[in-house]
């Protein structure tokens, strides 16, 4: 009987995207092809990872490439190319650089991979996502933003670290935009069950919040060059997990809403089952008037940058 091996692109081959392509061959789940513009960049990484399989056991195909032929037949796309934002360089150019590499590298992937479920990661996250439905004009079960899944990781450790307890233990419930604008909602977070409002002060919650919204340039800082990315990586993992194997999480991910949590035609990160067509469903709750207000505003801060994007020559 012919064995259909699955099979994961993963666009840049920086530090997020060959950390997710060892993350996903080591854990057993995929072949991984690596894609990058600089020559021999994906090909060096990919041969390191093949020559460690053995001692991973483990038998996946890892390839590294500046072709979008090799990538031919993806299950699953992963986006992370593009560039981090430079001394001098405002938010808004950065999201014209990388809107343009974005459409560029989707534009090649999906002409290869017309069947595949893309995940976006290079910021400004939820932008790119946008960009990716333009480019791909896949429906958005296909178009995945990831943000939420590290959000709420990061969430969880503070909690943990804060209460003593496994990180195991903790549930965190994240919704909106990545970063700044993120939603975090205490009442639905919980530790085994019971919500944490009853285990922490609302100031002690308050600076979690705080902390976990820095997130990641809390992780700048201290590297002082390139930002995050073994929990970045960690979190494409498991959403490329819960496709490949239609395991149906539920985890908060970027996806353009049509009418969902009262917004229409942005993309927001909401909690969503996460299985073998993608996005499956959005899961909506009841929010009281605040929690929909804030939503509201970060969804809004998505809407500066996409007006921004229509205002340029495509
Ligand atoms: O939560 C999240 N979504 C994020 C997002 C968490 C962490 C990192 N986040 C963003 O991912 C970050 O702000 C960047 O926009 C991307 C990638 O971060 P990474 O840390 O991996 O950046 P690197 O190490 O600079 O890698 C980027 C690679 C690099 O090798 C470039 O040569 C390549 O992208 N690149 C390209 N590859 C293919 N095609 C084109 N056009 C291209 N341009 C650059």
């Amino acid at each position: 009987m012919p064995v259909s091996r699955r099979k994961v692109t993963v666009i840049g081959a920086g530090n997020v995207g060959a950390t997710t392509a060892q993350r996903i061959a080591e854990a057993g789940v995929a072949d991984v092809c690596l894609v990058d513009v600089v020559e021999g960049l994906p090909q060096g990484k990919a041969l390191d990872l093949a020559e460690a399989a053995p001692l991973h056991h483990h038998d996946h195909i890892v390839s590294g490439t500046n072709d979008y032929a090799d990538t031919a037949d993806s299950d699953v796309v992963v986006v992370t190319a593009g560039l981090a934002r430079q001394p001098g360089m405002s938010r808004d150019d950065l999201l014209i650089k990388n809107a343009g590499i974005v459409r560029t590298v989707i534009g090649n992937a999906v002409r290869y991979s017309p069947n595949a479920i893309l995940i976006m990661v290079t910021n400004p996250l939820d932008a790119m996502v946008h960009v990716a439905l333009e480019t791909s004009g896949f429906p958005r079960e296909r178009v995945i933003g990831m943000a939420g899944v590290l959000d709420s990781a990061r969430f969880r450790t503070f909690i943990a670290q804060e209460l003593g307890v496994s990180s195991a233990d903790v549930t965190a419930f994240v919704l909106g935009g990545h970063g700044d604008t993120m939603v975090p909602l205490p009442r639905l977070s919980t530790v085994a069950g019971i919500p944490l409002p009853e285990l922490m002060k609302a100031d002690r919650i308050e600076a979690i919040v705080q902390r976990t919204r820095n997130g990641g340039a809390e992780v700048v800082a201290l590297l002082k060059s390139g930002s995050a990315f073994y929990a970045p990586s960690s979190s494409v993992l498991q959403m490329v997990d819960s496709i490949l194997n239609d395991r149906k999480r539920v985890l908060p991910c970027a996806v353009l809403l049509n009418g969902e949590y009262k917004i229409d035609g942005l993309v927001v990160g909401v909690p969503i089952v996460i299985g073998a067509s993608g996005m499956e469903r959005i899961i909506e709750v009841q929010l009281t008037p605040d929690e929909q207000a804030a939503l509201l505003t970060s969804s809004e801060s998505v809407r500066g940058l996409i007006d921004t994007l229509h205002k340029l020559p495509a």
